[in-house]
């Protein structure tokens, strides 16, 4: 790697550059092919839950324009594109035989990635439960994990040999916090004790998967996707509000990073959700099988957070980006508060701080020397305009990914084991309780005709990936 002022970065020789889709967030077609309802049909079809009242019934439709987007992939020159399996897609209850259909679409979808020379990263579990598992009690119920790893086990039998690595969870901070503690995120749930044993079986699940997966093919790669927190204090000189950071780095961080590669929960996580739970859903043996060898750890970042232990006193500030939540995410930090980090934002409010991705893979770089990393998501939403000539000039979005694929860049320079970067997203899709109101795509959707637009932002990410080189500065060309 080096760095010249004219000439940008180059980056590594087979480095990955790729991005990134979830099942929920752009097929569509959710009771088509034999599909079962999953908790984010539930979820969104229930009023009140996501902005608009918007569901994911037809997202971009990619059910059906799987080959269009074939397309697009292969003409941005994407080395690997990384999609998630929908559960209750090809095991419609949650349980039992699959779904030949279901299957069948993403065959069809990972035959189409390898004939166009781009490696398919497959995630199992982008949070669309199966209802069914849900309504026996979901992730807070341990079952759900022997369910997980049963699926698992279907899946790498099906598309094992095809598929170049297997990810058996996106973000279980996501399912787990704002699933069953804060409720903005399916199933809704605010039972903070819950939430806690979601994490749990969520960890279970990863090492049973995991391990089924490598029952069917030895050889497999596995690997799993956190969603990492990087909480500053915002008087680095008090005490109160470091410990405020440590404690945000066990829920959010360390919650999962001890167990599946170091075998155990953090003491501080046990000490401070003592009120809360008693943590009596692990049962002995449960840490060795959570740990199991990880090929490739995925690392999702987007900002970075603020936070301080509240006195008690003055208005409690909530700028924690997840709305007007019926339940903190913060489980067992109840006086931890968020305080909105200097700008400038996204148009999700997020603070844009790419020295928080640098900082994030270099401590994983330090305490896990032995594990490769992959970005496997990074981007941005902005409101996007359409110019008369139908052009999408995002340079916002241009700038947002060079500066973090240059801050991914110097965590290299500086000894970090990164092998690839993926954008989040390949095109506009349902962005969860925020709807279709919020755009993260390189490539725009326009919801109406299902139609797809280059952004300025693709045409751009196509250069870097066909040179595998950062130019030096962010402004995209739209060429
Ligand atoms: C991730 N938070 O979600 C997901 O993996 C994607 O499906 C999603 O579209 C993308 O990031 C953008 O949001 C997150 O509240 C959702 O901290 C919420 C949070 C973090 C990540």
């Amino acid at each position: 790697m080096n760095t010249t002022a004219n000439n940008g970065r180059e980056f590594p020789e087979g480095f990955t550059w790729g991005s990134a889709t979830a099942s929920y967030q752009i097929e569509g077609a959710a009771t088509e092919g034999g599909r079962g309802p999953s908790i984010w049909d539930t979820f969104s079809h229930t009023p009140g839950k996501t902005l608009n009242g918007d569901t994911g019934d037809v997202a971009c439709d990619h059910y059906h324009r799987w080959e269009e987007d074939l397309g697009h992939i292969a003409d941005l020159g994407l080395d690997a594109y990384r999609f998630s399996i929908a559960w209750p897609r090809v095991q419609p209850g949650g349980r039992g035989p699959l779904n030949p259909e279901g299957v069948a679409f993403y065959s069809r979808l990972v035959d189409g990635l390898l004939e166009r020379g781009v490696k398919p990263v497959a995630t199992l579990y982008h949070w669309d439960l199966p209802q069914e598992l849900e309504d026996a009690g979901g992730w807070p119920v341990r079952d759900t994990a022997y369910r997980f790893a049963e699926y698992a086990e279907l899946m790498a039998r099906e598309l094992g040999d095809r598929v170049d690595v297997w990810t058996t969870l996106n973000e279980p901070w996501c399912s787990a916090y704002l699933g069953y503690a804060s409720g903005v995120h399916a199933p809704g749930r605010t039972e903070p004790a819950a939430a806690l044993a979601a994490v749990h079986h969520l960890n279970l699940a990863h090492g049973l998967g995991g391990r089924a997966i490598r029952s069917v093919l030895p050889d497999a790669k596995v690997s799993v996707t956190l969603n990492f927190h990087v909480a500053r204090p915002v008087d680095p000189a008090s005490q109160a509000d470091q410990d405020a950071v440590r404690r945000v780095d066990a829920l959010a961080n360390r919650a999962f990073l001890g167990p599946l590669l170091e075998g155990a929960y953090p003491e501080d996580l046990l000490r401070d959700t003592a009120s809360v739970t008693d943590w009596s859903f692990v049962q002995d043996g449960d840490a060795a099988l959570i740990r199991i060898p990880l090929d490739v750890l995925g690392v999702n970042y987007y900002s970075t957070a603020l936070v301080r232990t509240w006195d008690g006193t003055g208005d409690r500030s909530s700028a924690d980006g997840h709305g007007d939540a019926a339940g903190s995410p913060w489980v067992g930090a109840d006086d931890v508060e968020f305080v909105r980090p200097p700008g400038p934002y996204t148009a999700m409010g997020w603070n844009i701080d790419p020295s928080g991705m640098t900082e994030t893979l270099l401590r994983l770089h330090r305490d896990y020397p032995d594990v490769p990393l992959m970005v496997t998501e990074n981007g941005a939403a902005f409101e996007d305009t359409v110019a008369e000539d139908g052009a999408i000039h995002d340079d916002r979005r241009i700038a947002y990914l060079h500066d973090h694929i240059d801050a991914v860049g110097q965590a290299i320079d500086a000894g970090a084991d990164v092998r690839g970067y993926f954008a989040w997203s390949l095109m506009d899709n349902f962005e969860w309780s925020y709807g279709y109101d919020r755009r993260f795509g390189i490539i725009r959707v326009d919801y109406k005709t299902g139609e797809r637009t280059w952004k300025d932002s693709a045409h751009w990410y196509r250069d870097l990936v066909s040179g595998n080189r950062l130019p030096e500065t962010g402004t995209g060309t739209g060429t």
